[in-house]
């Protein structure tokens, strides 16, 4: 009961770790395994990035890996940031910068118009097996300012208006019940089993 996340992302790892924790599943991260490469992200599609990820890792590992890609859809913006959301600034830019961008890109768009989706594609990937794809995502607004300090990313221009607050402005453990992430997750939960006994 051992699995890789294959991820370089200190967010994601955190969230992770606690997802998994109640499953009783111990949870190892790139920082595990230093030794291994950065893998480049050529996929134009959440799903091809997510694949690439993991069966590269798995494949070096010889263990079951679980790849997150994931970002955010701005509806205004046809989907932008999309996947390129973690480098939406420029590459090795912060969340600071891509945050301030995504700000400087919606100037002037008035409230009803800012809807945006968070997405988060897994792929669950072990040598001799086919992969297995899920997706999560979940609605919301992007705000004119940041609120929070907690999570990641675009964690504090993301409102949920079902919990009348940020992303940022939620707990861990309450981002954990309704994120995107957390939505693919209870997704790989319903065939986890048929895929592992595959
Ligand atoms: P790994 O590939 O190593 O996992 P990464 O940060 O490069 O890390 P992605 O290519 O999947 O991962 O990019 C995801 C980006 O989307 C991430 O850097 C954030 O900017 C944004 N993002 C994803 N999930 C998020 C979340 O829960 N909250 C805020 N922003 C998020």
């Amino acid at each position: 009961n051992e699995i890789v996340i294959a991820t370089n992302n200190a967010g994601k790892a955190k969230e992770f770790e606690a997802l998994f924790a109640k499953k009783g599943i111990k949870v190892n991260t790139l920082r595990d395994f230093p030794e291994i490469p950065e893998v480049e992200e050529t996929g134009v599609t959440f799903e091809e990035n997510a694949l690439l990820k993991a069966e590269t890792i798995a494949r070096t590992l010889n263990m079951i890996v679980l790849a997150d890609d994931s970002g955010l859809k701005v509806d205004v913006l046809d989907g932008a940031p999309g996947v390129f959301s973690a480098r939406y600034a420029g590459e090795y830019k912060s969340d600071a910068a891509n945050n301030a961008k995504l700000l400087h890109e919606l100037t002037n768009v008035p409230k009803e118009e800012r809807t945006a989706q968070f997405h988060c594609t897994l792929a669950l990937a072990l040598p001799g097996k086919k992969s297995l794809v899920v997706e999560g995502e979940v609605d919301g607004l992007i705000l004119s300012i940041p609120k929070g300090d907690n999570g990641f990313g675009y964690d504090p221009l993301f409102y949920v208006e079902s919990k009348d607050k940020t992303m940022a402005e939620l707990s861990q453990e309450e981002k954990n019940t309704i994120s995107h992430r957390a939505v693919a997750l209870e997704n790989l939960e319903k065939v986890w089993d048929e895929w592992i006994n595959r």
